[in-house]
């Protein structure tokens, strides 16, 4: 079947991406559009959620046309079907970020057992206040036997006997309370994730109530467990985010020097990389090769990591991952893992870039694997980094296209950096709230999507909630997207509403905050909790709410779904594909409510979502007996 070719412009509102798309046209490069194109029409079995192929009586399938008529071969309906595949997408997606968390565990530990050259403790406070949470007893012991003492008690929490996970106590009593009520306070993080996995076995559970409060129990294992050690050991190792100033899009790569792009989630590679770009040896084999000096930069959310805390500039999200290689002027792509697109080796092939796994759990083909581990990180990085100086030679400068100048961004804010913002507490955030000069706060997090105009969504959505004086806090690939239509400088705050606009300049803040990576969406629920206990009230009161515009990855179900089941009403672009269980929609859109006070609420359009969030802002401030611009 001919596909229509899509213009460029159709594709992306990015500038850097539209040249990036044509330039990859004229060279012959596949792209992701390209092959969305090629599925032509989705199954729409598929897209309802009522395809089934987990055992091998099927595949079966139920017509979304009749639901209600035809069963699997064992008898599942419509129902049981969509739960079970719901569920799956949770607990795989709780299964990513929890299995990053523990190899960031596994480096804690090398760091304590003096195994690793290259990382440390960079924050011993934050290690002392980890430990007190853990019940550790820490006066008088020197930070490497804590850091061990620590990272065995989170590796228990992965398959704790006790009734409830650690962190899980971080949330509000209240909440705490509506988790138990309901049977969903998460239990061993990987207990979870194998649970649902057996739940979902033809033959165990066929309720589909029981199978997606089991998601709920999931989806908290990882946004109260996994994510949340992810997020504080990758801040207790390589240091707690500050604000920074930093640049993004692909004008970030650079003509004279070597360009490492560093992709994936975790920053364990990325920073020995950092490290060795430091190397003097290195940097002079750099100059022998014929260029100025070493530029990193980031995309996706290991670009996310080291753009909070290093500052190292960010190249693009998601969907800019191939289009930075077409540029034709990255001499190595190095990754480490999740949503690490399996082409961007044959792009990397197209010119002269080498892309190299690290990963002993993520590789790809047309990568160099060097698998780097606690111990040989550092050796392992500087032969990465070598590789790439020696491949800058080898860059045809005719086919280099680095597209146009970089956006100023300001980046870095961890809580801690918030809390020092307002001055050492939250009780001014709380009080400008009050007073209805920041009306409320929205996460926009999540991904790119190739069905939906790239970063369209996300700058539509964020323009106009800044504009209503909502201050946005993002993480993952949204946060690039807003930084590139400006939106992090301090000047931005002159898009924002009076109110808003007022609070920016005076404490010299962008109206959008960036919180970090996908993982680090657990700093969005701490910040919200400790709202709530402020106020004496649960997550579920407060002024707030999630959004979605473009998700693609398990990973976001699992955190819409933790952001929901911690009292967080969250607002989807694509429709996930539950749409062939009726019950099941009027449960997320609807019932929801009535457990955990929160719900899902899904809007393709941009314009539209955003009037729905900001209702939702001011029907919750009016609950709170707070002013209400709700006519
Ligand atoms: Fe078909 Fe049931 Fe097997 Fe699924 S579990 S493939 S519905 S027989
Ligand atoms: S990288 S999960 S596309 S945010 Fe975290 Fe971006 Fe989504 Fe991956």
């Amino acid at each position: 079947m001919k596909t229509e070719v899509l213009k460029a412009k159709e594709l992306t509102v990015t500038t850097d991406g539209q040249a990036m798309i044509e330039k990859a046209r004229k060279e012959s490069v596949e792209l992701v559009w390209d092959r969305y194109q090629t599925q032509a029409k989705h199954c729409t079995f598929c897209e309802a959620g009522l395809s089934c192929r987990i055992c091998m009586m099927g595949p079966c399938r139920i017509n979304p046309k009749d639901p209600q008529g035809k069963k699997g071969v064992c008898g599942a309906d419509a129902d049981i079907i969509v739960a079970r595949n719901f569920l799956r997408m949770v607990a795989t997606g709780a299964a990513s970020h929890s299995d990053h968390g523990r190899d960031l565990i596994e480096v804690l530990k090398a760091i304590g057992e003096g195994k690793t050259i290259g990382y440390s403790i960079r924050e011993p406070e934050k290690l002392r206040s980890l430990a007190e949470e853990y019940g550790i007893e820490y006066k008088g012991k020197g930070d490497l036997e804590i850091a061990r003492n620590l990272a065995h008690l989170m590796e228990e929490d992965f398959g704790t006997r006790l009734d409830s996970i650690k962190m899980a106590k971080r949330a509000p009593v209240k909440r705490f309370e509506i988790w138990k009520k309901f049977g969903v306070v998460p239990r061993g993080i990987d207990r979870e994730t194998s649970e649902s996995l057996h739940r979902t076995h033809m033959g165990v559970d066929n309720d589909w109530v029981s199978l997606l409060l089991q998601g709920a129990r999931n989806a908290l294992a990882d946004g109260w467990g996994g994510s949340m050690i992810g997020t504080d050991l990758s801040d207790i190792i390589f240091g707690i985010p500050t604000p920074k100033e930093s640049e993004v899009n692909l004008g970030v790569l650079k003509h004279d020097e070597v360009n490492i792009i560093l992709h994936g989630h975790n920053p364990v590679v990325s920073e020995m990389i950092f490290n060795a770009a430091q190397n003097p040896r290195l940097l002079a084999l750099a100059k022998e090769n014929g260029a100025s000096g070493i530029n990193l930069a980031g995309v996706c959310c290991t670009g996310n990591e080291v753009l909070m805390r290093k500052g190292i500039p960010m190249a693009g999200n998601h969907l800019m991952t191939e289009l930075a290689l077409v540029t034709g002027a990255v001499e190595a792509l190095i990754v480490d893992y999740q949503c690490i697109m399996p082409s961007l080796g044959k792009v990397a092939q197209c010119y002269h870039t080498k892309m190299f796994s690290t990963s002993p759990k993520a590789k790809f083909p047309g990568a160099e694997h060097v698998e780097i581990t606690p111990e040989n990180a550092l050796e392992k990085a500087e032969y990465l980094v070598e590789t790439a100086i020696k491949n800058f030679p080898n860059r045809i400068k005719e086919r280099v296209s680095i597209p146009e100048k970089p956006v100023k961004q300001l980046t870095g804010f961890s809580i801690e950096a918030i809390v020092k913002a307002l001055g050492g507490t939250i009780t001014p955030l709380i009080d400008v709230i009050k007073a209805g000069k920041i009306r409320g706060a929205v996460g926009v997090v999540g991904c790119n999507n190739p069905r939906i105009k790239h970063d369209n969504a996300h700058r539509i959505i964020v323009r106009k909630l800044i504009a209503n004086d909502i201050l946005v806090v993002d993480t993952g690939c949204v946060s690039v997207a807003t930084a590139k239509d400006g939106l992090k400088v301090i000047d931005a705050a002159q898009l924002a509403g009076i109110g808003l606009m007022e609070i920016c300049n005076a404490l010299g803040i962008p109206p959008v905050l960036h919180m970090g990576s996908c993982v680090d969406n657990s700093r969005i629920m701490v910040l919200a909790s400790a709202l709530a206990n402020y106020l004496g009230t649960d997550i579920s009161d407060l002024p707030i709410a999630a959004s979605a515009p473009e998700w693609y990855s398990e990973k976001a179900v699992t955190i819409a779904l933790y952001a929901v089941a911690s009292g967080i009403t969250t607002f989807l672009g694509p429709t996930p594909p539950v749409t062939g269980s009726k019950n099941i929609v009027e449960m997320a859109l609807n019932g929801l409510e009535n457990v955990f006070g929160a719900r899902f609420v899904v809007e393709a359009d941009p314009e539209k979502a955003a009037d729905l969030i900001i209702n939702h802002i001011e029907s919750k401030r009016a609950k709170l007996g707070l002013d209400s611009r709700i006519k």
